[in-house]
C-alpha cells in the first residue's frame, strides 16, 4: 500500500453489515451514478474540467465523489470515474462528447484489431483510480464506507466494438456470432485487466466493489449464460483467491446485470455477496430466486424519481417494505438520470430511512 496512514475508522457500516447479512441500524440507500449530471455543482466543476481530467486527477475526482455526500444522507460512496477507463488502459482512444457520452474514435472492428490492445502496464496506467480511492478514504472521515466499480467483459466489449453507446448492440452482437472464438478471447483479455483493476482497488482501499455488466440487457437467457456468466464468474474467484492468497480482506462483491432478471438463480450461485436489481423485476420473486443468503440491491424506476413528492415516498417504502430490513441495500434499479430534482433524492433517503 502506497499511503502508510492508517484509514479512518469506519463510522456507519451499514452497507457492509448488509451486503454481508448482518444486523443493520437502517436500511442502506446510496444510488447509482449519485455524483454527476443532477447536480449543479458537478456541472459547475465539468465546466472547468474534461470529464477523464475529472477521473484522473484523484483531488477532483475526490471532490465529485463528495458532492452528493454533502447534499444527503447516503449510506455509501462510489469513487468517481468511469467504465470506460479500461479501454483507453488498454490502448483505445475514449472521448467524452457533451449530450452524447462516450466516444471511441477507433473502435475494434475486426478480430486483426484486438492485436492494438497492450494489456501489458495497462494496471500501471489505472494507478490514477488507486491514488483517488486511497485519497477518498482520508477525505471520509469514516463516514460511509467506499465502493470501487469495474465494467463487466461483455459491457465493456461492447463499447469498443460499437464505439460507444449502442441502442442495439448490433456490431458486438454480430461478433459472438461470427467470431465465436475470438469473442472468447476477447473477454477473457478484459477478465483479466479487471481482476487485476479490482485488485488494485481492495489494495488501495475500496471496501465493497460493484461489478456494472449493464448491457446485458441486450443478450437473450441463452447469450447471457454463455457470454456473460462464465467471465462473471471468473472474475469473483479469482479476485477472492488472490486476495486470500496475499492475505489481504476480502470485501464484499455485487453483481449488477441490467436486464438479466432472467437469469437470477444463475447469478446467485456465482458467489457474489449482493446481486443488484433492475426495476424491472418483482423484489419477492427475486427473493425467492436468489434464497437467504444473497444480498439483494435495488430497485426503483429511475423515472419514479419525476413523481411528485408524495408519490415517490409511498412508492419508496412500498419498495422497502418489499425487501425487509435484512440482506437489502435500497437504489434506483440504474443510474440516476440527469434531469432528477434534487429534492427527489432528499425523498428517495428519506423514505429509505423512515420506511422500516
Ligand atoms: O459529461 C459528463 O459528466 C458525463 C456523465 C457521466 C458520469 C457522471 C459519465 C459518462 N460517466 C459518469 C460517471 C460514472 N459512470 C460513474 C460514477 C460513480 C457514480 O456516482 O455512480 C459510474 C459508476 C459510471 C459507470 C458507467 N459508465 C456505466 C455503468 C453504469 C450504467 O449506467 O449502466 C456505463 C454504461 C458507463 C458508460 C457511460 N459513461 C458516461 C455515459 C453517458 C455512459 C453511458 C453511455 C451510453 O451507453 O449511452
Amino acid at each position: 500500500m502506497k499511503d502508510a496512514k492508517p484509514f479512518p475508522v469506519l463510522k456507519n457500516d451499514n452497507l457492509l453489515r448488509a451486503a454481508r447479512g448482518e444486523v443493520v441500524d437502517r436500511v442502506p440507500v446510496w444510488v447509482m451514478r449519485q455524483a454527476g449530471r443532477y447536480l449543479p455543482e458537478f456541472q459547475e466543476l465539468r465546466k472547468h474540467h474534461d470529464f477523464f481530467t475529472v477521473c484522473r486527477t484523484p483531488e477532483l475526482a475526490c471532490e465529485v465523489t463528495m458532492q452528493p455526500l454533502r447534499r444527503f444522507d447516503l449510506d455509501a460512496s462510489i469513487i468517481f470515474s468511469d467504465i470506460l477507463v479500461i479501454p483507453q488502459a488498454l490502448g483505445l482512444t475514449v472521448e467524452m462528447h457533451a449530450g452524447v457520452g462516450p466516444v471511441l474514435p477507433q473502435p475494434i472492428v475486426v478480430p486483426e484489431d484486438l492485436k492494438r490492445l497492450t494489456p501489458d502496464g495497462a494496471l500501471s496506467r489505472l494507478s490514477y483510480v488507486g491514488d483517488a480511492i486511497t485519497m477518498m478514504r482520508h477525505k471520509l472521515e469514516g463516514r460511509v464506507p467506499l465502493i470501487g466499480f469495474t465494467g463487466a467483459p461483455w459491457t465493456l466489449m461492447g463499447y469498443m466494438i460499437e464505439g460507444g453507446g449502442s441502442k442495439t448492440m448490433s456490431k458486438a452482437k454480430a461478433w459472438l456470432n461470427e467470431h465465436p472464438e475470438d469473442s472468447k478471447l476477447f473477454l477473457n483479455l478484459l477478465t483479466d485487466a479487471i481482476v487485476d483493476y479490482l485488485e488494485m482497488q481492495v489494495k488501495a482501499g475500496a471496501q465493497m466493489l460493484q461489478v456494472f455488466e449493464s448491457s446485458a440487457e441486450h443478450l437473450s437467457k441463452e447469450q447471457f449464460l454463455q457470454w456473460c456468466v462464465p467471465y462473471l464468474k471468473r472474475i469473483r474467484d479469482e479476485l477472492v483467491d488472490r486476495l486470500t492468497k496475499k492475505a489481504i480482506p476480502v470485501v464484499p462483491i455485487t453483481l449488477f446485470a441490467k436486464g438479466a432478471g432472467h437469469s437470477l438463480k444463475e447469478q446467485s450461485e456465482l458467489g457474489y455477496d449482493v446481486i443488484g436489481l433492475d426495476w424491472t423485476v418483482d423484489p419477492l420473486e427475486a427473493r425467492n430466486l436468489v434464497g437467504p443468503n444473497i444480498t439483494l440491491q435495488g430497485n426503483l424506476d429511475p423515472q419514479d424519481m419525476y413523481r411528485d413528492p408524495d408519490e415517490l415516498r409511498n412508492l419508496t417504502t412500498e419498495m422497502v417494505h418489499k425487501f425487509g430490513k435484512s440482506r437489502y441495500i435500497a437504489n434506483l434499479g440504474h443510474g440516476i438520470t440527469p434531469q432528477t430534482p434534487i429534492t427527489s433524492m432528499e425523498v428517495l433517503v428519506e423514505a429509505v430511512h423512515k420506511a422500516l
